[in-house]
């Protein structure tokens, strides 16, 4: 946690930019901190680490995009979200946001006069830490699991290549890693191993994360709807179990639920992450989000198989992705474009109920 202050910043504040959504920062700021200055805000919040206690979930903010592809803007989706949980804020315990240099995705990318020129900028000129979103929380997750390995986080994204890194260091702090598994709702696979040569980004991060499984049956995918190959392509060539959208229809939330069930308590399963693509949900509540897609789930789909699964399993990680406030589609109106908020934020709600410890 020795570098945590210089890789993360205070909660809303990852974006870097002056006025955009000022008002909401200055909200986030006042009902977090009783201040809207940000100076006096970051002392407040650097106070706050001192004392970090596991009895609560954590939230953190990766305001990161640049490993989307077709439509940006999933940048803002951790302050905005935010907005939306502002009430429950004492249920959780806010960490802040991973600092972000847009342009960037990961430091492999990167030569070795930029990495320098940027861990300039970030931290100072003599600095080794790493300067790209995905780096950076995989340095600041693995710092905190080494030091809190109980500890509970959500991380609010951003476009979903920053799950690898949350997922991964969340495997990899585990301590029986046959007993820890994955439950990914999402329209896409995500399951490409490269996009356009690029190994790590929003449509190949599922494919990379098998690797750091017990085995890819520590996988269920659900509310797949949008994929060039069928169920049986993915099952026969990965290993990878999917629950279509179309399946979760005709099945309803019970019998959904106990499918995932039965695969995870045959492996021993004990202890679940959930990550979560807001566009698992149909174009209808998910349409500020970078690839809606019809047909998909309701949010009631959700909630009903995430409760379930909190009765039988411990949750103890999640992600809540691809919310893209400012992605207004043609054709959906005001009403259902902040209605999408605040069923991000419901979503976003449960998630938090359910990694309560
Ligand atoms: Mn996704």
């Amino acid at each position: 946690m020795k570098f945590f202050s210089q890789l993360m910043t205070l909660p809303g504040n990852g974006v870097y930019t002056v006025h955009t959504a000022k008002e909401k920062k200055e909200k986030l700021f006042k009902s977090y901190y009783g201040t809207t200055k940000t100076e006096n805000a970051r002392t407040k919040w650097l106070k706050s680490l001192e004392k970090l206690k596991t009895d609560r979930p954590w939230l953190i903010g990766i305001p990161s995009d640049s490993g989307g592809g077709i439509q940006r803007g999933a940048n803002w989706g951790p302050l905005f979200v935010r907005q939306e949980i502002l009430a429950e804020r004492n249920e959780f315990f806010d960490l802040g946001d991973v600092r972000v240099i847009p342009h960037l995705l990961h430091d492999k990318y990167l030569n070795n006069e930029t990495i320098k020129l940027c861990q300039k900028s970030l931290y100072g000129k003599t600095s080794k830490l790493p300067v790209s979103p995905l780096s950076i929380t995989d340095k600041v997750l693995s710092d905190i699991y080494r030091k809190y390995p109980d500890a509970r986080i959500l991380g609010i994204g951003g476009d979903h290549s920053i799950s690898y890194p949350l997922v991964k260091t969340w495997l990899a702090s585990r301590k029986n890693l046959s007993k820890a598994a994955v439950l990914h709702f999402d329209a896409h696979t995500d399951l490409m191993d490269r996009r356009l040569g690029i190994d790590f980004c929003f449509g190949t991060w599922t494919y990379h994360i098998l690797h750091d499984l017990e085995t890819t049956d520590h996988i269920i995918q659900v509310g797949i709807r949008s994929s060039g190959k069928d169920k049986k392509h993915w099952k026969e060539t990965l290993g990878v179990e999917q629950i279509w959208a179309k399946d979760v229809h005709k099945l309803g939330v019970e019998k959904t639920y106990k499918k995932i069930a039965k695969q995870y308590k045959e492996l021993g399963v004990e202890e679940v992450y959930i990550s979560f693509d807001i566009d698992a949900l149909d174009e209808k509540y998910a349409s500020a989000t970078g690839t809606p897609e019809k047909d998909g789930l309701l949010p009631t789909d959700c909630a009903g198989i995430i409760r379930l699964l909190a009765q039988d399993f411990k949750i103890t990680g999640a992600d809540m992705m691809e919310v893209a406030p400012f992605v207004w589609p043609e054709g959906v109106d005001a009403r259902d474009q902040r209605s999408a908020l605040s069923v991000a934020g419901d979503m976003t709600r449960i998630l938090l109920e359910v990694l309560k410890p």
